[in-house]
This record gives C-alpha cells, structure tokens and sequence, in this order.
C-alpha cells in the first residue's frame, strides 16, 4: 500500500536537503507539487472517504447500510440512533490514521466492500450552529465527499437552507444531495427532486448533484453509488497524475544534483550527493505509489 503522507513528506525533505544545490526554481517545482497535494480539500490518502450527514432520521444509517449491501449500522425509529460517528471499512482496509481522531470516530465496522471507499455516518449535531461548525472545521477538511441526506418531508427547511448550507458554497464540488425514502413519494419523486435543487441553487449551491434513493425494503441506491464511484475515479485519476509528476520533477532534480557531485568539491560536493540520494528515493516511492494506484483503479 503506498502511502501519500509519506510522500509528500519525502518531497519537503529533497526541497529542503537541496538548498544551494538547486536553483530556487527548481526547488520551487517539487515544493509546488507535494503544497498542492495537501491544498487539495479531502482525505490524503488513497481511497475515497465519504461522510453522510443530515437530519436526523432522513435515513444516513439505513443509506450506509443500502451502500455497503449489508448491514453494518444500527437503524432505528427512536431518534437519534447513531450517537458517536460510525466508519465503516473496506475488508482491504484504507488506512484511517488521524481520520478517527479528526472525526471523533467511536466505531469501525468492517464491510465486505471491493471498493476502496470508507464510509463515515455522522450522528446526528444538537444544534445547527455546532453543526456548522464542525461540518466546516472538523469535517470537509479531512473527508473527499459528504452526501447530505433528505427525507421528503423536511427536505425544505428554511433552518437547514438559510441557516446552514447557505453558508456552505464554496464547498459545492464536495456535496452529493440524498433524496431518500423515495418510495413514499413515488409518483412525486421528480418534482420533490426539482424543488430540492432550486432551492439549492438558491442556497448558493452550485450545479448541486441531488440523487434519488430508497434505503429501505426495495432499496434503490444505483444513481448514488454511481456518483460515489465517479468521485473515487476522479481522485484516483489525481493521484497518479501527482505521483507521475513528482516523479518526472525527482529524475531531473536527481540530474542536476548528480552532475554537482562531480564539480563540486568538500561539503559542496557531499551536500549535493545527500540532494542526489534524496531525489532518487523520491523518484523511487513515487514511481511505486504510481504502480499502487493504477493497480488499485484495474482491479475494481
Ligand atoms: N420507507 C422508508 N423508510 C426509510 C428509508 N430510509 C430509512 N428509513 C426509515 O427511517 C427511519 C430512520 O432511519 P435511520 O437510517 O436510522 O436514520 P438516521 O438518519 O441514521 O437517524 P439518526 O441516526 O437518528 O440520525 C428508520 O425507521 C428507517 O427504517 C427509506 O428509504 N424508505
Ligand atoms: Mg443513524
């Protein structure tokens, strides 16, 4: 399993053991690539981490349930049910890490899911300024997507719309919209749809994904899971690109380094073969980490 953080981490260390060795933009190239990488709102990590969240009762436990094909979590009809945050795991595990102290995680179940995607069910805030606040400062920094989930009966909320995700724009590309229970509202299912999205739209959602779903008895997820599946796609498409390009900068910091080795003479010539050695192992990893994501994108 290759690892991201440690990458990322190896990047700094050839930036700052190739100082006077590198020119300053050089150095700047490889520092760009390992700054944008963290800079990239979500996990950083392979995998896709996707939080469910909304009111409580809409339907996120059942929904997670519906996903994973199996259930994992407790649904239940005395509210709340879900008291500390639920992750569950793909049997070939992504790597939680800081993940379970970031997002206060009281559980990890494992799913028998191919897929490498993490599924996290938020319980339900007391209130929605705590809400608000740890949406935006615990969990969209550390997690790829969150789904929020509807029931057809509050999904129109003035508190949720003004109050909440009015505020929330700027994480558009992040959100998927649940409509769930679905099969309460068959016939209408189209126009509640439709009325969710304007009012999205007025909330300052831009181009909001809202998908329908039933998570419960005839469980239709479909359209969910195919956005979820795109989103992994898409991020594993971002990191080969990212491994690749570290790669591509490391090969040619490694020769410039290791042409210094031989015109330079004393600590010059010994600093410049420490830049060399760094660059290699950096080229060496992201080479690697390349073959692991690409691996990872044939096999599912
Ligand atoms: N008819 C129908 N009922 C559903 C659907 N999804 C969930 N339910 C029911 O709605 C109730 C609440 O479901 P949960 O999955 O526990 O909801 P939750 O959002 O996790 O609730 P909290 O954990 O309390 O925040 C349960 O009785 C479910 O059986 C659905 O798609 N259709
Ligand atoms: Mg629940």
């Amino acid at each position: 399993m290759g690892d991201l953080r440690g990458l990322l981490d190896l990047a700094d260390m050839a930036v700052a053991r190739s100082e006077g060795v590198l020119s300053i933009d050089e150095r700047k190239s490889v520092a760009a690539i390992a700054r944008r990488a963290r800079l990239r709102a979500g996990y950083i990590g392979e995998g896709l981490v996707v939080a469910l969240a909304g009111g409580t009762g809409s339907g996120k436990s059942s929904l997670l349930n519906a996903l994973v094909g199996h259930e994992v979590v407790r649904v239940g009809v005395v509210r709340p049910t879900t008291t500390s945050a639920v992750a569950a795991v793909p049997a070939e595990g992504v790597v939680l890490g800081r993940l379970i102290g970031d997002l206060g995680i009281g559980t990890i179940v494992q799913t028998s899911g191919e897929k490498q995607i993490v599924y996290v069910d938020l319980p339900d805030f007391d209130s929605i300024e705590q809400a608000h606040r740890q949406i935006v400062n615990e969990v969209l920094p550390v997690v790829d997507a969150v789904v929020w989930v509807f029931d057809p009966e509050k999904y129109s909320d003035p508190v949720i719309h003004t109050e909440f995700l009015g505020s929330l724009g700027n994480y558009s590309r992040q959100f998927i919209f649940a409509l769930n229970q679905i099969d309460r509202i068959a016939d209408d299912a189209r126009s509640v749809a439709m009325d969710l999205e304007r009012q999205l739209l007025a909330d300052g959602i831009e181009d909001p994904m809202v998908v329908l779903t039933t998570a419960q008895g005839h469980t239709d997820v479909g359209d969910l899971t195919v956005a979820i599946e795109e989103r992994l796609d898409a991020k594993r498409t971002a990191l080969s690109k990212l491994a690749i390009d570290l790669t591509q900068v490391a090969n040619r910091s490694w020769a410039t380094s290791d042409r210094l080795v031989d015109v330079r003479a004393g600590a010059d010539a010994s600093s410049a073969a420490l830049a060399a050695a760094t660059f290699v192992s950096l080229g060496v990893e992201a080479f690697e980490f390349a073959k692991v994501i690409d691996a990872e994108g044939t096999n599912q």
